[in-house]
C-alpha cells in the first residue's frame, strides 16, 4: 500500500523539462552533461571526453525533476542540426569555452543565426561561459557584450560563468534549468 501512495505521489509531483545543448565544439557540452548526470561526491569529470556525432539524448534526474537533455554536436557540419533539436524545448542551452575569445566571433555567429529561427522566438537562453578554471576565462560582462546578449529582446536570457572541471557555479546552473520544468 505505501508502494501504491509513493507511485502516486510521484507521478503528480513529479516534473519534466527539456533542454536543447548547442554550442561550437570543444566547448564542454558532453563534459557538462557527464558531470551533472553523475553523482555531486564523484562526478564523472574526463580530460578525455569523445567529440560528439550528431546528437546524445540523456535523462537527468534533479529531485522530482526530470531534464530530457539533446546534447547536440558542434563541429561545423553538424550546426545546421541544432535547430532541429531546439523545436519545442523548454530551454536552450549554448556553452562557450570563455578561455578562448579566438572563436567569440563564430560563436556569436552560430548563437543569433540559430536565435533568428521564428520557430524558437520565445525560448528561454542559457549561456554558459565554460572553463573559468583557466587563467585565460573572460568574466561574464566580456561574455554579453562579445555575444551581444543585450540584444536578444525576444525572450529570457541568463549567462553565468562556469566550470564543468571545478564544478564552479554548476548549483546555480541546474537550479535554472529545474525551474523551467513544468
Ligand atoms: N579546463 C577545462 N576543460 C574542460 C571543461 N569542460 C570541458 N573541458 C574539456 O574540453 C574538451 C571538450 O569537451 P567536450 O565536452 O567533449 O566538448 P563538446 O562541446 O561536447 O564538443 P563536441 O561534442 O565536439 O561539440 C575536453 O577535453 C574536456 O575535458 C572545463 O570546465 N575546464
Ligand atoms: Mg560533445
Amino acid at each position: 500500500m505505501a508502494g501504491f501512495f509513493s507511485s502516486f505521489f510521484h507521478f503528480f509531483l513529479s516534473k519534466t523539462a527539456e533542454i536543447a545543448i548547442v554550442g561550437l565544439q570543444a566547448s564542454g557540452k558532453t563534459s557538462f552533461v557527464n558531470v551533472i548526470g553523475s553523482g555531486q561526491v564523484d562526478p564523472l569529470w574526463s580530460e578525455d571526453v569523445v567529440p560528439t556525432v550528431g546528437f546524445i539524448f540523456r535523462k537527468v534526474r534533479k529531485g522530482n525533476v526530470t531534464l530530457k537533455i539533446w546534447d547536440v554536436a558542434g563541429q561545423p557540419k553538424f550546426r545546421s542540426m541544432w535547430e532541429r533539436y531546439c523545436h519545442g524545448v523548454d530551454a536552450i542551452v549554448f556553452i562557450i569555452d570563455s578561455a578562448d575569445p579566438e572563436k567569440f566571433n563564430t560563436a556569436r555567429f552560430e548563437l543569433h543565426q540559430l536565435l533568428g529561427q521564428p520557430a524558437l522566438t520565445g525560448v528561454p537562453l542559457l549561456v554558459l561561459g565554460n572553463k573559468n578554471d583557466l587563467d585565460s576565462h573572460v568574466p561574464v560582462k566580456d561574455l554579453i557584450r562579445d555575444l551581444q546578449l543585450d540584444k536578444i529582446a525576444d525572450r529570457p536570457v541568463s549567462c553565468y560563468s562556469c566550470s564543468m572541471k571545478s564544478q564552479h557555479n554548476l548549483d546555480i546552473v541546474l537550479q535554472w534549468l529545474t525551474g523551467r520544468s513544468h
